[in-house]
């Protein structure tokens, strides 16, 4: 049987065809019908069948370290949190929670903490992520409204990318993009300090100063205004134009760093071209000014009436699957729910009276950054923490680390107990994952889609709801928790935003209160509002908007530079960001082998000139300071990160590679408003790491490195790492053994003391299990070829080269089909292929997802220019 369901990964939210093959695999096509996506998957989607398996799952609640059932368990979080806030009250506890939660999990979890509970410190991984677009769009809007849709992808003439690697991130929706440009002849312009995939297709790169964004927009509104380009009749419906143009005047465009002539060509483009979509993602969130630099994108779609029109408008998109969800259920601290404000007493009146709760908080909770300090001061003295990973993602992740560690009482919610934040656990909730439950999640446009569960719950885990809820009957809270499953659930949260409805707010779906539990099943991907009198569409054409006056603000606004200078000390500006084959901190993206096999270690981008002058060479190993923290990463040479700019991406962690997590560097800087961390601009020095040695392994099993590097991989044969120390190793066979954790081994080994290189081989019967590789210079091997060995008779380890007859496909680009760069380059040589296309119609590559045609246009340009040098 196939289930329609939804990818869990990125807030494009495509529509995913599932069949469970009743052996525990599972497997995921896209679904034709879906609006979000048509069919389409990008790689992370395709490979979710490879993700599924149980060997990393936690199946049994754990009460410090040791197994026990449910009841146990949850008696005892309901008891001590009971008894924390019986002592200290209510705001000595705290839920951190996420955008990857259900709509369902997620309202039980808010219903909890602000309504019964009665504390609003309950906040979630979407204040790393798109608080500061909720504040802006709460600013200009009244309410947090994304205004357009998807459709305006196909309908725009132009398409501003500001801060979004949207070819890496929101693949599908940048295929749709394409797919627009090849029909339409749409342009599209990157603004990002560093060159990414997205540039690939763009008409347009503006690598502007890190932080400055407000200032080029403040540019483009004078631009706007001096160019004649207002929408006069749009502007009755905002306040504030004479405030903002006077501020966008007087401010520094300077601070770009940007050519004049490259401001005025963008300002030409922009405002010469009616239907722009301007995008924007967390170069513009994850930012000090963060929500200054929204109000600024959006006072120019204001000022020309380009918003809430086909082809035209601001376009905030999601991260995570649910984190519009979670806006809608207002799982942030300063926040209510279903678009209600917190600050306003009607508003909590009426929450309060419907669901029946003793009193509702009267003001914000800690914001992320704060909770963590308030947890690391004792002031927090019982935290649970569901469906995230804070250890690894939050800014200043070591005392993160530390604060939970050190927190009186810690439960924790996760999928697997091999995670920074669960090793902390004192209290440790096996979740079932998202093939195995129910529920719903609302996209990057409004669309709500179903979740619908194929896998059976593995051991004793539970659905996050059915966790919540029970704790809260647990604390003595009653029936108001007695959900007979997730659609009891969908319908309340509908008949609340009823109310919220009535209060003249943007999000009602009150037309859904009343779903049958059969419609719920049958539900079909719908955007809201879903009212009467009002269903789907776009917001704001009428010029109609929820402030109480009805009108929209312009917001003066005023660029400034990030918090941290940079300084001798500290002279490199450090930005971080996502990889195409990884999500987050890798707990499910990392158990595949075709994820993996696109890069398979943590690394900093540098530019040639730094490397040089810092006496770096390619493949080296480099040792990351800030004034928070310290890495080791592989040094990548590019042109792609301007000179004292440096780039590394978010994802390795304790279990990976603990030397590479990258937020132990980034200082917990916030937005004075959304209290969103500065995530992209930290300042670090960069040095060659002197390593006494480096080495490569392959393995059939999991690998317990110890070395002061180490990044570990999966491959299809078993698992790949990389190692480095800075220390002699005096016996390599016996570290060796101990690596592969195989004490009896037939064991073959080249030492070489003088040179400083050791070639040491295990096998068990004929059988590869692991290899080791050192050297006294990064380790020259072919990597691809030798993580295909483990399990098999092959004999090529020893040299560590394949035999000269035996293809070696290179490092893989294309992820759906396994196809390596050598591949491609052989083919593109001997068939004489010049597009992207004639590759894909010749090898199959980058006809699948298509994430990795950037790559590919990228090497064919590479080709060619050598080429034409030859
Ligand atoms: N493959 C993959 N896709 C994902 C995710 C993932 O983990 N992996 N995570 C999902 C989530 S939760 C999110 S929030 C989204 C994030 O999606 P994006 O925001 O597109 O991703 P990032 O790589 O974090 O950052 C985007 C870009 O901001 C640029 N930037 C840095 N500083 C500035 C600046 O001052 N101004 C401007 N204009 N740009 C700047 C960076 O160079 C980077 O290229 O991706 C989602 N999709
Ligand atoms: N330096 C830097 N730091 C960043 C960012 C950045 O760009 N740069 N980006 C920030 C952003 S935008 C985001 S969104 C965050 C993301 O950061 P996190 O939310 O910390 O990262 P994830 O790996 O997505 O964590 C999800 C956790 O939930 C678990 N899980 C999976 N399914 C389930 C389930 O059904 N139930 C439960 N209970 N658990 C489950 C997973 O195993 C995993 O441990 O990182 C932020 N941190
Ligand atoms: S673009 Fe990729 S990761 Fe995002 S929802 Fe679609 S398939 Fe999943
Ligand atoms: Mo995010």
């Amino acid at each position: 049987m196939t289930a329609r369901s939804t990818c869990p990964y990125c807030g494009v939210g495509c529509g995913v065809l599932l069949r469970a093959d009743g052996q525990g695999g599972l497997d995921v096509q896209g679904d034709p019908d879906h609006p979000a996506n048509f069919g389409r998957l990008c790689s992370k989607g395709s490979a979710l069948g490879e993700t599924v398996g149980l060997e990393q799952r936690l199946l049994v609640p754990r009460v410090n370290g040791r197994e026990t059932g449910w009841d146990d368990a949850l008696q005892r979080v309901a008891d001590r949190f009971a008894g924390t806030i019986a002592k200290d009250g209510p705001d000595s506890v705290a839920f951190y929670v996420s955008g990857q939660l259900l709509t369902e999990d997620y309202y039980v979890a808010n219903k909890l903490m602000k309504g019964f509970i009665g504390s609003a410190n309950i906040d979630t991984n979407s204040r790393l992520c798109m608080a500061s677009s909720v504040a802006g769009h709460k600013r200009a809007f009244g309410t947090d409204t994304v205004p357009g849709t998807y459709e305006d992808l196909d309908a725009a003439d132009l398409v501003v990318l500001v801060g979004s690697n949207l070819a890496w991130c929101h693949p599908v929706l940048y295929q749709r993009l394409l797919a627009a440009r090849k029909a339409r002849g749409t342009r599209i312009v990157v603004i990002d300090p560093r060159r990414t995939a997205s540039c690939d297709g763009a008409d347009m790169h503006l690598a502007l100063a890190p932080g400055s964004d407000v200032a080029l927009f403040n540019r483009l509104f004078a631009e706007i205004c001096e160019r004649g380009a207002l929408d006069d009749a749009y502007l009755s419906h905002c306040n504030g134009f004479d405030e903002t143009l006077d501020a966008a005047r007087n401010d520094d465009m300077s601070a770009t760093g940007l050519s004049d002539a490259q401001i005025a060509a963008f300002c030409r483009l922009w405002i010469g071209t009616e239907r722009v979509v301007t995008i924007f993602s967390q170069g513009v969130n994850q930012s000090t000014s963060g929500s200054d630099k929204v109000n600024a994108i959006l006072n120019c779609h204001l000022a020309t009436g380009r918003i809430g029109k086909p082809g035209c408008g601001p376009l905030s998109v999601t991260g995570q699957p649910n984190a519009m969800g979670g806006r809608e259920v207002g799982g942030l601290a300063n926040t209510l729910a279903c678009h209600l404000d917190l600050e306003n007493a009607d508003h909590r009146a009426a929450v309060r009276d419907f669901w029946g709760a003793p009193s509702v908080p009267d003001g914000p909770g800690l914001k992320a950054v704060d909770m963590f300090r308030a947890v690391g001061r004792g002031r927090v003295r019982a935290l649970w923490i569901i469906h995230t990973n804070p250890a690894v993602s939050m800014p200043e992740a070591d005392a993160v680390r530390d604060a939970i560690a050190a927190c009186p009482f810690t439960v924790v919610s996760d999928i697997t107990d091999r995670t920074d934040t669960a090793r902390l656990a004192d209290v440790l909730l096996p979740a079932t994952a998202w093939a195995e439950k129910d529920g719903t999640v609302t996209n990057s446009d409004r669309t709500i889609s179903r979740q619908r569960k194929v896998l059976p719950a593995p051991g004793q885990a539970r659905p996050d709801w059915e966790i919540l809820a029970d704790v809260g009957r647990r604390m003595g809270f009653g029936a108001v928790f007695d959900y007979d499953g997730p659609a009891a659930i969908f319908r309340e949260h509908a008949a609340l935003s009823g109310i919220a409805g009535r209060f003249g707010r943007d999000f009602d779906i009150s037309g859904l209160s009343r779903l049958t539990d059969a419609a719920y099943d049958a539900f079909e991907p719908r955007r809201w509002p879903i009212a009467q009198g009002r269903s789907g569409g776009r917001f704001f054409a009428d010029g109609a908007f929820f402030h109480p006056d009805g009108k929209a603000r312009l917001l003066p606004v005023k660029w400034k530079p990030p918090a941290a200078r940079t300084e001798p000390r500290y002279p490199f500006r450090l930005n971080t960001g996502r990889l195409r084959d990884q999500w987050h901190t890798m707990t499910r993206t990392a158990l595949s082998p075709r994820l993996s096999a696109h890069m398979a270690e943590p690394f900093l981008e540098l530019h040639p000139a730094d490397a040089g002058r810092l006496g770096i060479a390619s493949a080296d190993l480099v040792r990351v300071t800030s004034a928070v923290g310290a890495a080791i990463l592989r040094a990548r040479i590019t042109d792609a990160v301007r000179p004292g700019q440096v780039f590394a991406p978010m994802h390795w962690t304790g279990e990976t590679a603990p030397s590479a997590r990258i937020d132990a560097l980034v200082a917990a800087a916030t937005d004075p408003l959304s209290g969103q961390p500065e995530s992209k601009a930290g300042v670090v020095a960069v040095a060659r790491y002197a390593a006494a040695w480096y080495g490569f392994a392959v393995s059939r099993d999991a690998m317990t490195p110890g070395a002061d590097y180490w990044a570990l991989a999966r491959t299809r044969s078993g698992y790949r790492a990389e190692l480095a120390g800075s220390a002699p190793v005096r016996d390599w066979e016996a570290e060796a053994r101990r690596l592969f954790g195989r004490p009896n081994a037939e064991v073959a080994s080249l030492l070489d003391a003088k040179q400083g290189t050791a070639r040491i081989v295990l096998h068990e019967g004929r059988v590869l299990a692991g290899a080791l590789y050192v050297s006294s210079q990064p380790v020259a091997v072919k990597r691809d070829y030798l993580a295909t060995l483990p399990g098999t008779e092959a004999a090529g380890a020893f040299t560590g080269r394949p035999p000269a007859d035996m293809p070696n496909p290179g490092p893989v680009l294309c992820s759906c089909f396994g196809i390596g760069i050598n591949t491609i380059v052989q083919a593109v040589e001997d068939q004489g292929l010049m597009s992207v296309d004639a590759i894909g119609a010749a090898l199959g590559a980058g006809t699948n997802c298509g994430s990795c045609r950037p790559e590919i246009a990228e090497l064919l340009q590479g080709i060619r220019t050598r080429e034409a040098a030859e």
